[in-house]
Protein backbone atom coordinates (compact mmCIF):
# COMPACT_ATOMS: atom_id res chain seq x y z
CA UNK A 1 0.00 0.00 0.00
CA UNK A 2 1.34 3.59 -0.88
CA UNK A 3 1.16 6.27 1.39
CA UNK A 4 1.38 9.93 0.12
CA UNK A 5 2.83 12.35 2.56
CA UNK A 6 0.69 15.67 1.49
CA UNK A 7 -0.04 18.93 1.94
CA UNK A 8 -2.92 20.36 0.29
CA UNK A 9 -1.98 23.04 -2.63
CA UNK A 10 1.18 21.76 -2.76
CA UNK A 11 3.55 20.07 -5.25
CA UNK A 12 2.34 16.35 -3.83
CA UNK A 13 -1.38 17.14 -5.48
CA UNK A 14 0.01 16.24 -8.66
CA UNK A 15 0.69 12.96 -7.36
CA UNK A 16 -3.38 11.99 -5.77
CA UNK A 17 -3.63 12.84 -9.56
CA UNK A 18 -1.38 10.23 -10.66
CA UNK A 19 -2.56 7.86 -8.31
CA UNK A 20 -6.00 8.08 -9.42
CA UNK A 21 -4.92 7.44 -13.10
CA UNK A 22 -2.85 4.54 -12.18
CA UNK A 23 -5.53 2.67 -10.08
CA UNK A 24 -3.46 2.14 -7.38
CA UNK A 25 -4.45 1.73 -3.42
CA UNK A 26 -3.21 4.35 -1.71
CA UNK A 27 -3.67 6.45 1.66
CA UNK A 28 -3.26 10.17 1.83
CA UNK A 29 -1.03 11.32 4.92
CA UNK A 30 -1.81 14.91 5.57
CA UNK A 31 1.52 16.09 7.28
CA UNK A 32 2.84 20.27 7.95
CA UNK A 33 5.90 21.57 6.03
CA UNK A 34 7.93 24.60 6.42
CA UNK A 35 6.21 27.41 4.35
CA UNK A 36 7.53 30.90 2.60
CA UNK A 37 6.37 33.34 5.58
CA UNK A 38 8.85 31.68 7.57
CA UNK A 39 5.92 29.66 9.47
CA UNK A 40 5.25 25.78 9.40
CA UNK A 41 7.06 23.33 10.67
CA UNK A 42 8.31 19.91 9.83
CA UNK A 43 6.65 16.65 10.34
CA UNK A 44 8.22 14.69 12.25
CA UNK A 45 6.11 12.18 10.67
CA UNK A 46 7.14 12.67 7.08
CA UNK A 47 10.18 10.94 5.65
CA UNK A 48 11.50 13.07 3.58
CA UNK A 49 15.27 14.35 4.17
CA UNK A 50 14.12 17.72 4.18
CA UNK A 51 10.78 17.84 5.36
CA UNK A 52 9.46 18.72 1.88
CA UNK A 53 6.10 16.87 0.17
CA UNK A 54 5.58 14.81 -1.80
CA UNK A 55 7.04 12.01 -0.51
CA UNK A 56 5.67 8.31 -0.60
CA UNK A 57 6.37 5.15 1.47
CA UNK A 58 5.68 2.11 -0.36
CA UNK A 59 5.32 -0.81 2.90
CA UNK A 60 8.29 1.18 4.19
CA UNK A 61 10.25 2.07 1.34
CA UNK A 62 10.84 5.83 0.84
CA UNK A 63 10.69 7.35 -2.23
CA UNK A 64 11.33 10.96 -2.63
CA UNK A 65 11.74 13.76 -5.78
CA UNK A 66 8.87 14.36 -7.72
CA UNK A 67 10.18 12.19 -10.97
CA UNK A 68 11.55 9.80 -8.87
CA UNK A 69 8.37 9.20 -7.31
CA UNK A 70 6.64 9.19 -10.91
CA UNK A 71 9.04 6.69 -12.00
CA UNK A 72 8.18 4.71 -8.83
CA UNK A 73 4.66 4.31 -9.30
CA UNK A 74 4.44 4.12 -13.05
CA UNK A 75 6.81 0.64 -12.96
CA UNK A 76 4.96 -0.46 -9.67
CA UNK A 77 1.79 -0.11 -11.34
CA UNK A 78 2.32 -0.84 -14.74
CA UNK A 79 -2.15 -1.52 -15.44
CA UNK A 80 -3.29 1.70 -17.22
CA UNK A 81 -0.04 2.50 -19.47
CA UNK A 82 0.60 5.94 -17.49
CA UNK A 83 4.57 5.51 -18.21
CA UNK A 84 6.18 3.62 -20.92
CA UNK A 85 8.13 0.27 -19.39
CA UNK A 86 11.84 -0.73 -20.22
CA UNK A 87 11.91 -2.17 -23.91
CA UNK A 88 9.17 0.58 -25.10
CA UNK A 89 10.87 3.08 -27.59
CA UNK A 90 9.29 6.02 -25.52
CA UNK A 91 10.85 5.16 -22.40
CA UNK A 92 13.87 7.13 -23.06
CA UNK A 93 12.01 10.46 -23.88
CA UNK A 94 9.90 9.45 -20.92
CA UNK A 95 13.02 9.47 -18.25
CA UNK A 96 14.46 12.18 -20.13
CA UNK A 97 11.64 14.71 -19.98
CA UNK A 98 10.55 13.52 -16.32
CA UNK A 99 14.73 14.31 -15.15
CA UNK A 100 14.16 17.59 -17.43
CA UNK A 101 10.97 18.67 -15.65
CA UNK A 102 13.29 19.48 -11.51
CA UNK A 103 16.76 19.57 -13.84
CA UNK A 104 15.81 22.13 -16.24
CA UNK A 105 12.60 23.21 -16.22
CA UNK A 106 11.69 24.31 -12.56
CA UNK A 107 15.16 25.79 -12.26
CA UNK A 108 14.47 27.85 -15.14
CA UNK A 109 11.54 29.22 -13.82
CA UNK A 110 13.10 30.18 -10.34
CA UNK A 111 15.72 31.76 -12.16
CA UNK A 112 13.75 33.97 -13.45
CA UNK A 113 11.29 34.28 -10.30
CA UNK A 114 14.30 35.35 -8.51
CA UNK A 115 15.55 37.44 -11.12
CA UNK A 116 19.24 35.72 -11.44
CA UNK A 117 20.93 35.10 -14.97
CA UNK A 118 21.51 31.61 -15.79
CA UNK A 119 25.31 31.09 -16.98
CA UNK A 120 25.59 29.42 -19.80
CA UNK A 121 27.71 26.37 -19.69
CA UNK A 122 28.19 26.54 -15.84
CA UNK A 123 24.58 26.01 -14.80
CA UNK A 124 23.64 22.64 -15.50
CA UNK A 125 19.96 24.55 -16.75
CA UNK A 126 18.88 26.85 -19.27
CA UNK A 127 17.17 30.25 -19.06
CA UNK A 128 13.07 29.64 -19.50
CA UNK A 129 13.32 31.97 -22.51
CA UNK A 130 15.17 28.52 -24.22
CA UNK A 131 13.37 25.60 -22.35
CA UNK A 132 10.07 27.09 -22.70
CA UNK A 133 10.45 26.42 -26.48
CA UNK A 134 11.20 23.35 -26.34
CA UNK A 135 8.28 22.00 -24.37
CA UNK A 136 6.40 24.14 -26.69
CA UNK A 137 7.39 22.31 -29.76
CA UNK A 138 6.65 18.69 -28.12
CA UNK A 139 3.43 19.99 -26.75
CA UNK A 140 2.30 21.39 -30.40
CA UNK A 141 2.74 18.30 -31.75
CA UNK A 142 0.83 16.44 -28.93
CA UNK A 143 -1.53 15.92 -28.04
CA UNK A 144 0.73 15.21 -25.05
CA UNK A 145 4.81 15.41 -23.94
CA UNK A 146 5.41 11.60 -25.90
CA UNK A 147 2.92 12.28 -28.85
CA UNK A 148 -0.38 10.25 -28.27
CA UNK A 149 0.52 8.64 -25.01
CA UNK A 150 -0.73 10.35 -22.06
CA UNK A 151 2.02 9.49 -18.91
CA UNK A 152 2.82 10.74 -15.71
CA UNK A 153 5.41 13.21 -17.30
CA UNK A 154 2.39 15.20 -18.15
CA UNK A 155 1.40 15.21 -14.85
CA UNK A 156 4.20 16.97 -13.75
CA UNK A 157 4.13 19.28 -16.77
CA UNK A 158 0.24 19.95 -17.21
CA UNK A 159 -0.53 20.67 -13.35
CA UNK A 160 2.54 22.80 -12.89
CA UNK A 161 1.30 24.98 -16.45
CA UNK A 162 -2.22 25.10 -14.84
CA UNK A 163 -0.77 26.15 -11.63
CA UNK A 164 1.33 29.42 -13.42
CA UNK A 165 -1.66 29.52 -16.00
CA UNK A 166 -2.17 32.90 -14.41
CA UNK A 167 1.53 34.18 -13.78
CA UNK A 168 3.27 36.93 -15.31
CA UNK A 169 6.46 34.45 -15.36
CA UNK A 170 4.42 32.21 -18.66
CA UNK A 171 3.82 33.83 -21.48
CA UNK A 172 0.35 33.62 -22.91
CA UNK A 173 0.18 30.74 -25.38
CA UNK A 174 -2.87 28.36 -26.72
CA UNK A 175 -0.57 25.43 -26.85
CA UNK A 176 -0.17 25.65 -23.08
CA UNK A 177 -4.14 27.09 -22.85
CA UNK A 178 -5.51 23.82 -24.76
CA UNK A 179 -2.26 21.06 -22.55
CA UNK A 180 -4.26 22.40 -19.32
CA UNK A 181 -7.79 21.58 -20.91
CA UNK A 182 -6.87 18.63 -21.58
CA UNK A 183 -4.94 17.90 -18.22
CA UNK A 184 -7.99 19.02 -16.77
CA UNK A 185 -10.45 17.42 -18.09
CA UNK A 186 -9.47 14.16 -17.32
CA UNK A 187 -11.44 11.96 -14.89
CA UNK A 188 -8.29 11.18 -12.59
CA UNK A 189 -7.80 15.08 -12.39
CA UNK A 190 -11.46 15.84 -10.95
CA UNK A 191 -11.23 12.58 -8.53
CA UNK A 192 -7.97 14.28 -7.10
CA UNK A 193 -8.97 18.04 -6.67
CA UNK A 194 -11.90 16.26 -4.37
CA UNK A 195 -9.70 14.33 -2.68
CA UNK A 196 -6.62 16.43 -1.79
CA UNK A 197 -8.48 19.06 0.96
CA UNK A 198 -7.27 22.25 -0.13
N1 LIG B 1 12.23 18.99 -5.82
C1 LIG B 1 11.11 18.63 -4.97
C2 LIG B 1 10.47 19.89 -4.46
C3 LIG B 1 9.58 19.64 -3.27
C4 LIG B 1 9.15 20.94 -2.61
O1 LIG B 1 9.91 21.90 -2.56
N2 LIG B 1 7.92 20.95 -2.04
C5 LIG B 1 7.45 22.11 -1.34
C6 LIG B 1 5.92 22.19 -1.45
S1 LIG B 1 5.39 22.53 -3.09
C7 LIG B 1 7.75 21.94 0.14
O2 LIG B 1 7.56 20.88 0.70
N3 LIG B 1 8.22 23.01 0.80
C8 LIG B 1 8.50 23.01 2.20
C9 LIG B 1 9.96 23.26 2.50
O3 LIG B 1 10.67 23.76 1.60
O4 LIG B 1 10.39 22.96 3.62
C10 LIG B 1 10.12 17.77 -5.78
O5 LIG B 1 9.87 18.10 -6.95
O6 LIG B 1 9.59 16.78 -5.27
Amino acid sequence: MITLYHRPKTRSTRFIFLLEELGAPYTIRTVTTRTRDGGGDVDPANPHPHGKVPAIADDGVVVFESPAIALYLTDKFPQNRVGPLVGDPQRGPYLSWLAYYTGVFEPAFMSKFMKVEVPRGTAGWVAVEEALPALLQRLGDGPYLLGAQFSAADVLYGTMFAQFAQSPLLPKSAVIEEYVRRIQARPAYARAMAREGG
